[in-house]
């Protein structure tokens, strides 16, 4: 075995790394790799691991005419997702994991998992891969080493991080980093765990190589330990997408929005404005699509970078309608995972939309849609942020953007008006830790069944939901400049079961009038719900709403409100007495003003 230190490549001047080195030299001993290899990013290195992945046939060439520099990776058929099943946050105490995450004592689930990776890379390589979240040069970023057994990370990490020498020197400078260690094991999903230890800045993954089980920047990192982490030290680390609105007058306001999975977050981050929108010279700039670290400046207000350097995007859907700069994002360059080919070895996906058909299936089976459908509905394109035709420069800007609006949203077809606002902050905390989305029938046979994720971050909070609602309310001081908060519903039904906001481009009118609020420019009217809409203050030219749509996008149903605070109050009191009192009444407030 060679190299439990970096090669002298990776080096600064005088480094010795200690920690770092310790730790893979105990990686190694348990794990017992044929090799170790320190990742430095750079193109010949990726190129040597694509070569080995194309020649074991855990990649595919793409067209090189169509696609250049593109490929494809079928996972294990019974590896597909994250498990949320699986998932563990083990803290010392179990009342600090909460009820919103599994927890095992941290003694425990070490025993259990070290005993999986005991030996498990014997004749593979061992993979150091040094990390950043964020710009390399921003105080907000924060640094990672993922130990991992599997190529096919290397390269997603290698697009979705800043991986390398620069990485390792800050490391070295700050002295510590989040230690993730991952190996694919036997895909068994009966020997899988993705195990967090936030006191050790530690997570520990085994039997997944798929997505946010194995790319562990991702979720793991970049929402589960760093939540915990902003916690203590004053940011928050939160499921939200970052993007910039650019008036005709050349003045632009960011955005950070929270949405539960499948509600169109990196359609939004992408969004093409309107036709007469563009026209007047509106400008959407994408910093982020899944999430946003943020804490408060020197003038109080909230700035937040994007940890992340590329887009792990969801396939189906995604064409040159829904969403044309993804689309343009991956021609070139780009990993996709489980989508089907073409005759002539195109990726292909349920409602791309375009005239191509498939021929082979996510599987690698002869396609046929009486078996399964052609791209795995889990199914994604990793890529380079910056191939994004939208990516604004400020997505690098070490300082971050300043935060001007937080958007919630949830999928809901009744009851949720188009948009309302906060009173204040503590108000906004509320309608965060209150939103969810509407099962349908055909995702769980139980329509309208009301799953609450608050601030989107159910599977991804690293700790206890009420304290991470109190580490909300915190932000609320002297001195404090906060976003106004909004909750935003595009997914409200008509009596005929049809969407009744056009969705898409046109969300652009509701993000203009949260700015003209932010300005102070329009009105608004208030509900115990919060502020809705004046009459002709939100952009509705050129859209023909009928006047069902228009009373239940821009209306409130006071019966309807009752029966949902009641149940908001219900799911705050599960957990218990760490709930903060202040959210308590704030919803005893408003519940008595519907009563
Ligand atoms: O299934 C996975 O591992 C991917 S999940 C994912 C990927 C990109 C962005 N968001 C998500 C999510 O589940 O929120
Ligand atoms: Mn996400």
């Amino acid at each position: 075995m060679n190299a439990v230190a970096p090669p002298a490549a990776l080096q600064t001047s005088g480094s010795q790394l200690a920690t770092l080195n310790d730790w893979v030299a105990r990686v190694a001993a348990l794990t017992k790799p044929a090799a170790i290899h320190w990742c430095t990013g750079s193109d010949a290195e990726n190129q040597t691991l694509v070569d080995q992945m194309l020649a074991d046939g855990s990649l595919i060439k793409l067209n090189q005419d169509t696609h250049p520099g593109s490929y494809l990776h079928r996972s294990n058929p019974e590896d597909v997702a994250r498990v949320e099943h699986l998932t563990f946050v083990c803290t010392p105490e179990r009342e600090d994991a909460g009820p919103n995450n599994h927890w095992m004592p941290p003694a425990e689930a070490h025993a259990k998992i070290d005993a999986l990776f005991d030996g498990c890379m014997a004749g593979r390589t061992l993979y150091v891969i040094p990390y950043c979240m964020g710009p390399i040069d921003s105080p907000l970023s924060r640094c990672g080493v993922e130990i991992t057994d599997s190529p096919y990370v290397v390269a997603n990490m290698r697009i979705m991080t800043r991986m390398g020498a620069p990485t390792l020197a800050r490391i070295e400078r700050e002295g510590h980093f989040v230690k993730g260690l991952h190996s694919t094991g036997e895909l068994d999903p009966n020997r899988r765990f993705i195990m967090h230890f936030p006191d050790e800045l530690t997570i520990k993954s085994y039997g997944s190589g798929y997505g946010g089980n194995a790319l562990l920047g991702k979720k793991c990192h970049a929402l589960r330990i760093a939540s915990y982490q902003a916690r203590s030290e004053g940011w928050l680390a939160e499921h939200m997408l970052i993007l910039g609105i650019t008036n005709p007058q050349g003045a632009t306001h960011y955005i950070a929005a929270a949405f539960p999975s499948a509600c169109g977050k990196t359609n939004l981050a992408m969004l093409i404005p309107p036709e007469g929108y563009l026209k007047d010279g509106w400008k959407i700039s994408t910093i982020g699509d899944d999430i946003c670290w943020m804490r408060p400046g020197a003038d109080g207000r909230l700035y937040a970078i994007n940890p992340e350097a590329g887009f792990f995007g969801v396939a189906p859907g995604t064409s040159k309608k829904s969403n044309p700069n993804a689309l343009a994002s991956i021609q070139t360059n780009t990993i996709f995972t489980n989508v089907g080919v073409t005759a002539d070895n195109q990726p292909w996906w349920e409602g791309i939309d375009n005239d191509q058909t498939p021929v082979t299936d996510w599987q690698g089976q002869p396609y046929d849609p009486a078996v399964r459908p052609a791209a795995h509905p889990n199914s994604r394109f990793t890529v380079s942020a910056k191939q994004c035709p939208s990516y604004s420069d400020m997505a690098e800007d070490p300082q971050g953007v300043p935060i001007s609006a937080i958007v919630f949203g949830g999928r809901r077809a009744s009851l949720v008006p188009l948009v309302f606002e906060a009173r204040d902050w503590t108000h906004g905390v509320l309608i965060g830790a209150a939103m969810g989305s509407e099962t349908t029938a055909a995702a769980t046979g139980a329509v309208g069944v009301m799953r609450r994720d608050p601030m989107a971050m159910k599977p991804f909070c690293g700790y206890n939901f009420a304290d991470y609602f109190s580490h909300w309310l915190s932000f609320d001081k002297d001195g404090a400049h906060l976003p106004k908060v909004f909750h935003v519903n595009w997914f409200r039904k008509g009596d005929d079961g049809k969407f009744l906001w056009p969705g898409f481009g046109d969300n652009l009118r509701v993000l203009e009038w949260m700015i003209n609020r932010v300005e102070g420019k329009v009105e608004a009217v208030s509900t115990p719900i919060g502020q809705l809409p004046a009459e002709g203050t939100l952009n509705l030219n050129g859209l023909s709403l009928s006047e069902e749509a228009h009373s239940k996008l821009f209306g409130f149903d006071p019966a309807g409100w009752q029966a949902e605070f009641a149940s908001i109050g219900d799911y705050l009191t599960e957990y218990g007495p760490r709930m903060p009192q202040a959210l308590l009444e704030e919803q005893q407030e408003i519940a008595q003003q519907l009563a």
